[in-house]
């Protein structure tokens, strides 16, 4: 049974079998042993605010100097394309708290996601060697990812008269996640939003107003009271919360069907 352990954790670890000995503690490492294993997350697991990602892990080396760094990579769940990288430990003596390493990791701010930790170990002679866990942590929320369809427009494009009124209407989750703003853009652009010539006709509308409804009377004035320029327009709202983004660390993005045409 041990046995059995040992050799499926080799595999999975790629650990020379000397090395994982002295990681289950049947032996010391014999002199020389460098390497690094984790110990948890051992398998994918949730992580939520106020309970902590519990992260643990073997060092083995007796070359005084060396060092850990812990790190977390968020990634897409479907590809493993790595997102972001952010540091939680830059550099840990590996020495000085033994191979019995641990690191509680407060998930609180974090964006909901797939969050992989890395171990990276170098020591002043060179010898260095990286590990990624066999498990994530899937970051979770009590508050459902934020949420709104555009009603008006909504299959068929609206006009306004530029100095005239139209009501911009929605329907949104906001009864159930009461912490996202919403900011209500327009676009000469179909598809390209960040190419900086968007512009802004609201902003921090919060999607709790009005329960699961929405509206904003548009003035044909931009957010900072300029006039919007004649033409033809894609309406977009930007969703934020705080807690989750589209899952590829872009902002949630919503696109109305039919679009918005000034007129002079
Ligand atoms: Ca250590
Ligand atoms: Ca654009
Ligand atoms: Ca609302």
């Amino acid at each position: 049974m041990l046995w059995g352990l040992a050799m499926l954790a080799v595999i999975v670890t790629g650990c020379t079998t000397d090395l994982f000995l002295a990681l289950l503690g049947f032996n010391q490492p014999p002199p020389g042993t460098f390497g690094i294993s984790f110990a948890s997350p051992a398998t994918t697991q949730n992580a939520s605010p106020g309970a902590p990602a519990v992260i643990r892990w073997a060092d083995i080396t007796d070359e005084p100097g060396t060092s850990v760094q812990l790190a977390i990579r968020r990634v897409d769940p479907d590809t493993r394309d790595v997102l972001s990288e952010t540091i939680l430990i830059p550099s840990r003596d590996a020495l000085a708290d033994g191979a019995s390493d641990r690191f509680d990791w407060d998930v609180s701010g974090v964006i909901v996601g797939s969050y992989q930790p890395v171990l990276r170990m170098s020591s002043p002679t060179g010898q260095s060697a990286e590990e990624f866990a066999p498990g994530d942590f899937n970051v979770i929320s009590a508050f459902a990812s934020p949420t709104l369809t555009f009603t008006t427009p909504g299959a068929a494009d609206v006009s306004v008269m530029t100095g005239n009124n139209t009501t911009i209407q929605w329907t949104d989750n906001g009864v159930v996640n009461g912490l996202t703003t919403i900011r209500l853009v327009l676009d000469t652009d179909a598809n390209d939003h960040e190419n900086g010539n968007e512009i802004t006709i609201a902003e921090g509308i919060m999607a709790s107003d009005d329960g699961n409804n929405g509206d904003f009377m548009f003035d044909t004035n931009d957010v900072n009271m300029n006039p919007v320029p004649t033409g033809t327009y894609t309406l977009f709202a930007v969703l934020e919360d705080g807690i989750h983004d589209d899952g590829l660390g872009n902002p949630i993005l919503v696109e109305a069907v039919g679009r918005i045409i000034i007129t002079p």
